[in-house]
């Protein structure tokens, strides 16, 4: 004969329920359900009749006006059942010392007496959770209609497609999927992070840079974890936007879901496959959190309590081996010797470190160093600056407390060119037009701290043209051993 499993020794073996209001009845089937024993002690003659037929339920009868305990009673827990909050007081003080002594009553909008724990969810926090369910299902519905509809959907990431868009696109193209529609995912610029290109290689779909034929020839357009503001020129016309960052007065379409107080694109499309119950399989799971952890920086940053959700939920099914290797692969070789010019000529000042780069040979260098630098005691925000492609650009961390970076790119650069962000992180980009890149140190150090005093202005602006002036990077190839 099999052995029985050992019962869990955190559960009660049995629940007593206390009381003859109409909770009774309901209680009892709950436990019953779960298998678990339960013991009645009633006043009323009416509830020992109705409970009688349930299996493993033992009833005491007692006095009607619960002055007295019955002679053996059980171990905690204990639910009293009754609506007068002295009646519950008078059953409470013959019962032994419990922190498990519970208040099941009628009227559920008024307040619990201290010292009585809640068994059930109120019917206002359960209305709240159905409510909202049927809210997301219904956004669902009308996403899937529209693929029904469509010949060729297409799922459109803006730029170098970073890991929020990768895990937003895919969780768009799994629903899609699951409606009967055939979604492509493309993006419209270059996979250049090194971690990018690795999880791209894992994830085997095909994921590519988008073609203009694509573009005439989609009748669905969806673009995710942007909008239309972000394209330079040929700004898209998508029916779907389904994005987190600020939103932009002319993000219309025909399906907008746009949430900045989310941390993440994919936190957003983990909701939707959550409540449709679609299934979230090992390779989806493991994107939407890594694009959920690179946005928030593993929570740290601008993370609400949807994605503390979807994170947990994500976390059980993703691949964490892979994860943990993608997580460690920050700088690439190329670029470490730009990292470590970048914190040898920091300038400090106040609680910032500023860099100018000068001619930089791609933006991921400035993001790469201010990351690091944002390491540093005492730095509550970092800028760093480069030249790309004939534009200046200005990478913006901060720590989010001392204040909002993506504000300060706005009002510093946002008349010159594109500039904004969130608290944490912030971007400019500014045309200067073949300048020579001396003129684009004036242009950081005044557009940024426009404050400044003459004196100190003069000093920053000096010390951060020497720095152009002097030896750049080292050659990576100086670090690594001759072969034989
Ligand atoms: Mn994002």
């Amino acid at each position: 004969m099999a052995a029985r499993a050992k019962p869990d020794p955190s559960l009660p073996l049995q629940v007593t329920i206390i009381g003859h209001n109409s909770q009774v009845v309901p209680l009892v089937g709950f436990f019953v359900g779960g298998e678990m024993a339960v013991q009645v002690v009633t006043g009323s003659a009416e509830v020992e009749e109705n409970v009688a037929c349930y299996p493993g339920v033992d009833v005491q009868r007692i006095a009607p006006d619960y002055t007295a305990s019955p002679p053996d009673l059980p171990a905690p827990p204990y639910i009293i059942c009754v609506d007068q909050g002295e009646l519950a007081t008078r059953i409470r003080a013959w019962l032994p010392a419990s922190v498990a002594v519970f208040l099941a009553t009628n009227d559920l909008r008024r307040k619990r007496p201290p010292g009585f724990l809640q068994i059930m969810p109120t019917p206002a926090e359960h209305r709240h959770s159905v409510f909202s369910r049927l809210g997301a299902l219904k956004q669902v519905d009308q996403l899937s209609t529209r693929v029904r509809a469509a010949r060729s959907p297409l799922i459109l990431i803006y730029g170098d497609p970073d890991p929020d868009a990768i895990g937003a696109a895919l969780g768009l193209a799994t629903l899609w999927k699951r409606a009967g529609g055939q979604p492509a995912i493309r993006y419209t610029g270059e996979v250049r992070r090194y971690q990018n290109k690795l999880l791209l290689n894992w994830l085997k779909q095909p994921i590519e840079q988008v073609t203009s034929e694509e573009m005439s020839g989609t009748d669905l357009l969806a673009i995710v974890d942007c909008q239309p503001s972000f394209w330079k020129e040929d700004r898209p016309r998508p029916q779907v936007i389904i994005d987190h960052h600020p939103r932009h007065p002319e993000s219309d379409g025909e399906y907008v879901d746009i949430r900045p107080t989310y941390g993440s694109t994919s936190t957003i499309l983990t909701e939707y496959l959550t409540v449709s119950d679609t299934t979230i399989d090992r390779k989806l799971a493991t994107a939407l959190l890594y694009g959920l952890q690179s946005d928030t920086d593993d929570l740290q940053r601008n993370a609400g309590p949807a994605d503390i959700r979807a994170y947990d939920l994500l976390l059980a099914k993703a691949d964490r081996n892979f994860l943990a290797r993608l997580h460690k692969s920050q700088v690439p070789l190329d670029l470490l010797d730009y990292v470590a010019w970048g914190i040898t000529h920091r300038v400090h000042y106040d609680d910032v470190f500023i860099v100018h780069f000068g001619a930089v040979p791609t933006p991921d260098v400035l993001v790469q160093t201010a990351d690091l630098l944002l390491l540093t005691c005492g730095i509550n925000w970092v800028v760093c600056a480069g030249v790309h492609d004939d534009r200046l650009i200005a990478v913006f961390r901060g720590d989010g407390h001392h204040q909002d970076v993506g504000q300060r790119a706005a009002l510093a650069f946002a008349k010159l060119g594109s500039a904004g962000g969130h608290r944490t992180m912030g971007r400019a980009e500014v045309p200067v037009n073949g300048e020579h890149v001396d003129t684009t140190v004036e242009l950081l150090v005044d557009n940024l701290f426009r404050r400044m005093s003459p004196r100190r202005r003069t000093t920053l602006v000096r010390r951060l043209r020497n720095h152009l002036h002097g030896a750049g990077p080292a050659d990576p190839a100086a670090a690594a051993l001759e072969g034989e």
